[in-house]
């Protein structure tokens, strides 16, 4: 049967390997668990089910060893789980006597124990001996669904919402079983359901009832559900005259809603807010700060186990100001503000999840409020489900991203996690890229950017590098020259993306409103800072946003550190130049060529990647799935058709203002 894609990296196909499938046999003869919790169950389950796939034999579940040797013991030791400071989710999987243990504090961290001894085989490792342990770094590991209650998805490009509102909450489409389990599995522990943009609709006792049917199936897979709420709710569902976060009747409109959330889910994880952003009501529409907001809706979670997620996104219509600083402007002055209850949701960069940005200058800035990293899996200005584009090294490139915060090593992963500022709090959120289409991604390597998310909330010191092969092993093949190249192609992917789109620290020129292929052209827009022009500035003299003291001056956002890596146009790395200088065309850069040059030569080398990329990809046919070769193999088609219309519409839009040849070889034929 050919592979739709669907059972993502849970394949369990039979290990072809004799020698390797019979050392694992002798590990994996029963499973034992004691203990009914559904959690426990669902974890016994997976790994007969798994291991029967992978082996070939039928693998019994007992529920107590007694004495046997050769299988797994589920075992709950929160003593051990203290003593080995695994925290609540970690696991130790161990050998024990001939029998392989899996611990941890609670059902949950067995869980995951669980999914990471499969992950042994399949990944073809080794069982003997085994001595793992591991736990999370952070603890709020969410994915953010910005799915609508008519089954759209915005910025979704995989199908559909596969949340059925119109079914629920008596049909339970078993695909929510198989989403937790892909969850799971990578130890995502939180979902927020709905979109950002938020229908108040989900906080009506209708909509409630649904939402907890979907809990039900999530919760023995240790995900608990969040939503994101429209902040004029009390006005639109509650019928009060006003949604001001001070005025009692909205306190108490949102306690009760709160408790009623809480009865019908009592693991609720909490709210996700958007308010006074982009067109979104919010506190500020009755004079009140975030804080006021976010504060009111934490008193209203009063003793429930839950929490609020404020996002930072915000930014003016100010042609004249720089976007870049907008959330700095009006978050900085309220850190301190914040209840307890309460974290402050920031995107990895100023300005919005543009293929390459600079880290938010909030991350080590606001020292007394937990920050949460919100980073987007749906590939909205990265080519959609076309375009062949892993995003580990995005994602890491941030986390890396060394903020000085507290002196050299604060990193935006050591203040996310809370070591930077000693919060016991700490979270990171994914906009899933999750949708109907069978494969749940689109694209194929969507998938691994899922799967990336989860391994890295887990642990951001995991290399993009060894994430890819982990994924590509479960996904695609264990043929290891095969596995070299993809994972090869694949850390490859981001920077190829970024060449031949927006080279050198260029940013947001891309199709107005769908946000597919390049406008830099665009001169007007709904706002002045959407256009092209205001971010690229290019002029007769040259390119680029001067964020220097010399212009919007954004810079001094960072600590001095940063401000000195940036701050000189002869210095900075080049992937940055055009953030934070206009350069002139004529400019030598650090690469020695001129910046019309090397902008060229970034175009043109990007877009000719894409050749390459397809020939790595053509090398694995032989190993890899015949249906899932084909479909990416086509997409990257695409993908290099659209790679040179992006050359071409940027090379040829710039050239009207630098004046200068196409350099050679690239030149087009006279
Ligand atoms: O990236 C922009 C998107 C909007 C999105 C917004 C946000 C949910 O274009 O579609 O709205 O960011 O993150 O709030």
């Amino acid at each position: 049967r050919a592979d739709d894609g669907y059972r993502l990296w849970l394949k369990y196909n039979l290990i072809a390997d004799a020698a390797q499938r019979k050392d694992y046999q002798k590990a994996a003869q029963f499973v034992a668990v004691s203990g009914q919790s559904a959690t426990l169950k669902v974890a016994a389950e997976e790994l007969q089910t798994g291991l029967q796939g992978l082996l070939g034999q039928s693998v019994p579940m007992l529920s107590d060893a007694k004495g046997k040797k050769g299988g797994i013991i589920l075992q709950v030791d929160a003593a051990a789980a203290d003593k080995a400071g695994l925290g609540p989710d970690g696991y130790r999987i161990y050998s024990d006597k001939q029998n392989l243990i899996i611990s941890g504090r609670r059902d949950v961290a067995v869980l995951y124990g669980a999914f990471a001894l499969l992950r042994q085989l399949t990944t073809r490792r080794t069982l003997n001996n085994l001595n793992i342990s591991s736990a999370p770094k952070i603890q709020h590991r969410l994915l953010n669904h910005w799915d609508n209650p008519n089954g759209t998805v915005e910025r979704g490009y995989a199908g559909s919402s596969i949340w059925k509102w119109y079914e629920l909450p008596e049909t339970i489409d078993p695909r929510y079983r198989d989403y937790a389990r892909a969850n799971a599995s990578i130890g995502i522990n939180g979902t927020v359901i709905n979109n950002v943009n938020a229908s108040a609709r989900y906080l009506t006792a209708e909509y409630l009832q649904k939402v907890a049917a979907l809990a039900g199936v999530l919760r023995p897979y240790g995900i608990r559900v969040y939503l994101s709420v429209f902040w004029a709710a009390p006005k639109v569902i509650g019928g009060l005259p006003t949604s001001d976060p001070l005025d009692p009747r909205v306190k108490q409109w949102w306690t009760s809603k709160t408790d009623e959330v809480y009865k019908a889910i009592p693991d609720f994880g909490g709210f996700l807010v958007k308010a006074n952003s982009e067109g979104e009501p919010g506190p500020q529409d009755y004079g009140r700060t975030h804080a006021d907001g976010a504060n009111m809706l934490a008193a209203a979670l009063g003793n429930h186990d839950g929490l609020v997620m404020w996002r930072a996104f915000v930014y003016k219509a100010d042609p004249k100001g720089d976007r870049f600083k907008a959330a700095s402007e009006e978050f900085l002055p309220l850190d301190g503000k914040f209840a307890p209850k309460v974290l402050v949701q920031v995107k990895n960069g100023p300005i919005d999840f543009q293929a390459r940005e600079p880290f938010h200058p909030l991350f080590g800035a606001m020292p007394r409020t937990p920050l949460v990293l919100e980073v987007q899996l749906t590939q909205e200005y990265l080519g959609f489900a076309t375009h062949a584009v892993y995003l580990a090294p995005l994602i890491k490139e941030v986390l890396d991203a060394d903020t000085y915060a507290k002196g050299q090593g604060s990193t935006v992963a050591r203040v996310i996690d809370g070591s930077v500022d000693k919060h016991s709090v700490s979270g990171m959120a994914g906009v899933a890229n999750i949708g109907s289409d069978r494969n749940w991604t689109g694209h194929l390597i969507g998938q691994a950017n899922w799967y990336a998310y989860g391994r890295l909330a887990w642990d951001y010191a995991l290399t993009s590098k060894a994430i890819a092969e982990e994924w590509t092993r479960q996904t695609l093949t264990t043929e290891p020259q095969a596995v070299q190249t993809v994972a090869g192609l694949m850390q490859q992917t981001r920077s190829i993306y970024v060449r031949y789109t927006t080279p050198l620290g260029l940013h947001h020129i891309m199709g107005e409103s769908i946000h597919y292929g390049p406008q830099p052209w665009l001169e007007r827009s709904a706002r002045p800072d959407w256009t092209s022009i205001y971010y690229h500035r290019a002029d007769s003299v040259g390119l680029g946003f001067d964020r220097t003291a010399r212009g919007s001056n954004a810079l001094a956002l960072y600590k001095p550190e940063v401000q000195k890596m940036w701050g000189n146009a002869q210095t900075i790395a080049p992937d940055y130049l055009l953030w934070f200088h206009h350069v002139p065309w004529q400019q030598r850069l650090s690469t020695g060529r001129t910046l019309w040059d090397e902008l060229c030569q970034r175009y043109y080398t990007g877009a000719d990647s894409v050749l390459w990329l397809q020939r790595q990809w053509a090398a694995v046919q032989p190993q890899v799935d015949p249906v899932l070769h084909a479909d990416v193999a086509a997409r990257l088609l695409t993908q290099h058709k659209e790679a040179l219309w992006w050359r071409d519409a940027c090379v040829l839009y710039f050239q009207t203002y630098s004046r200068r040849p196409i350099p050679a070889p690239f030149a087009p034929p006279q």
